[in-house]
């Protein structure tokens, strides 16, 4: 490893940085004097230094770093708070051959994040996190943070953190030193160039370390915060080293790199998919019975279908009963709920996605190909959503239709109607709207012979598939379905 600095920018940097908006493509959005620019270059020459800037995926957090992927020209997620090793977890093991970096602020990993870290670390996940410790909540103006000194004044602690209220400042290079899994742990500072050398090979050992799989790294990082602490630059550095360091003492707390063996990329996946398959959908199996290949054109590309309404009127069972559907029809299929926190009358939506492909990610913000809005405020916000040539399916008796591209198929029907008359209770509107689809999709001639007489098939494989112990459920779903095709028909 070279020791010099390096001068110049890093290869593993975007340049100039096109996703920043604005004019300034040139420089990092951090204050002057901000850790978060040093480490950054540090991370940025260790993923190229080890070549592994193709497959490395960085947590990036919520915080000063959430423009990470502004800078870093590598796989990123942009994460919820706090929940980066959670994430990270999940893309180390179902994307093996990636090199899972997290790297995070103090309110992320050691307030609202604690937990989750400290048990990835437990697991000793094949990742490795940058750990940055400024001693307050830099994004949202200088909060007192777990990492916070005694006496330390901050935007919460005016007159300085009191310990009796505030409690103590939370070591956590140290507390992770208690588990057994983690192979190596330091702590580094950035105050000096001599420092900031010192901070470069730890971090370099943490991507080693991912490089070969040896297990969980974690680097704590004491970085300046001039702006929130109202310190200058020779006052923010002698803050870490004379009041942060004596708290959070630097050094190598472990290294079992050495005795731990290089992993392997395991295999993926690690389970047998049909075997799980039979575990989770027997009875769908059975349900479905022969393996039906829907051949209709529509199903060569992904069909992306949007349900929205209020809470209690069926929206996410009609989602989940059409991805069912689709299901036990080997399709690929995502279904994405959204509600509010109010269990009944508040908003409710879901989203569903069918493909013959992988679904790369269940949310859907544009390009839908069915709309089904049962309510004004449903139709309202979603609509901009769905394309000019798609199909919305709306309650004529709730929606009233703004101007829309003459192109869309634009259906309004009082489902909710003809659940009440029809079958006897408004709770069976989602089987009538799913008869009123399988109508439309009749009508504009998108489902072929065969496909279409399978529609209904796969419906009543669906519902057998969820009321299979309940036979009268099943029959007043068949019912509404017929009361909507027949609805819609009239
Ligand atoms: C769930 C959630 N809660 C709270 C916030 C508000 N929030 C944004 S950044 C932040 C603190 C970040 O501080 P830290 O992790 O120390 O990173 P720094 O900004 O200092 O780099 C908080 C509380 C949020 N975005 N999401
Ligand atoms: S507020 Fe602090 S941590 Fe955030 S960018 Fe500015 S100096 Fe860096």
């Amino acid at each position: 490893m070279s020791e010099k600095i390096k001068f110049g920018r890093s290869p593993v940097f975007f340049d100039p940085f096109e996703r920043r908006p604005g004019p300034i493509k040139k420089n990092m959005h951090y204050c002057p004097g901000c850790g978060h620019g040093i480490l950054h270059k540090l991370v940025a020459e260790a993923i190229d230094y080890h070549g592994i800037q193709g497959k490395t995926m960085f947590m990036v957090p919520v915080g000063c770093a959430v423009f990470a992927y502004y800078y870093f020209n590598v796989g990123a997620i942009s994460v919820p708070h706090g929940r980066a090793p959670a994430v990270g977890t999940g893309v180390a093991r179902a994307v093996p051959d990636s090199y899972v970096i997290s790297y995070q602020g103090d309110g992320d990993l050691a307030a609202i994040g604690f937990n989750e870290f400290l048990q990835a670390a437990n697991r000793g996940e094949k990742i490795s996190i940058f750990f940055v410790n400024n001693s307050n909540y830099g994004m949202t103006g200088g909060q007192m943070a777990p990492t916070t000194l005694p006496g330390q004044k901050t935007a919460t602690t005016p007159f300085g953190r009191n310990v009796l209220t505030d409690g103590f400042p939370v070591h956590v290079a140290e507390m992770v030193n208690t588990l057994t899994a983690p192979v190596y742990i330091e702590r580094v500072a950035l105050t000096s160039t001599a420092r900031i050398m010192n901070a470069k090979k730890a971090v370099f050992k943490a991507i080693e370390n991912l490089k070969n799989r040896k297990g969980f790294s974690f680097v704590e990082v004491l970085a300046p915060c001039p702006v929130n602490l109202k310190m200058t630059a020779d006052q923010i550095n002698d803050f870490i080293e004379n009041q942060m360091i004596p708290e959070f003492p630097l050094g190598c707390i472990r290294d079992r790199s050495a005795e731990v063996e290089n992993g392997t990329v395991p295999p993926a996946p690690a389970h047998d998919v049909e075997s799980v398959k039979k575990v989770l959908f027997p009875p769908a199996l059975e349900n479905a019975g022969a393996v039906k290949e829907n051949t209709s054109e529509i199903f060569n590309r992904e069909l992306r279908v949007k349900m929205a309404g209020f809470g209690g009127q069926g929206i996410l069972s009609l989602g989940i009963t059409l991805a069912n559907m689709a299901r036990l029809r080997n399709f690929n299929v995502s279904w994405m709920p959204s509600y509010g926190p109010e269990q009944r009358g508040g908003a409710a939506s879901c989203a569903v996605i069918v493909s013959r492909n992988r679904i790369p990610s269940p949310m859907i913000s544009r390009d839908c190909d069915l709309l089904i809005a049962t309510t004004q405020t449903a139709l309202d916000k979603y609509i901009g959503e769905l394309k000019d040539d798609g199909i919305l399916i709306y309650d004529n008796t709730a929606v009233t239709l703004p101007e829309l591209p003459a192109a869309m198929t634009k259906v309004g029907v009082d489902a909710v109607g003809i659940a009440t008359r029809d079958v006897g209770s408004p709770k069976f509107v989602n089987s009538v709207l799913i008869g009123v689809l399988s109508v439309v999709l009749e009508q504009k001639g998108l489902l072929n012979a065969a496909d279409q007489a399978d529609f209904e098939q796969a419906f009543t494989a669906a519902v057998r598939e969820k009321f299979g112990k309940k036979p009268g459920a099943v029959e007043s779903n068949a019912q509404a379905f017929a009361a909507g095709r027949q609805g819609l028909s009239k």
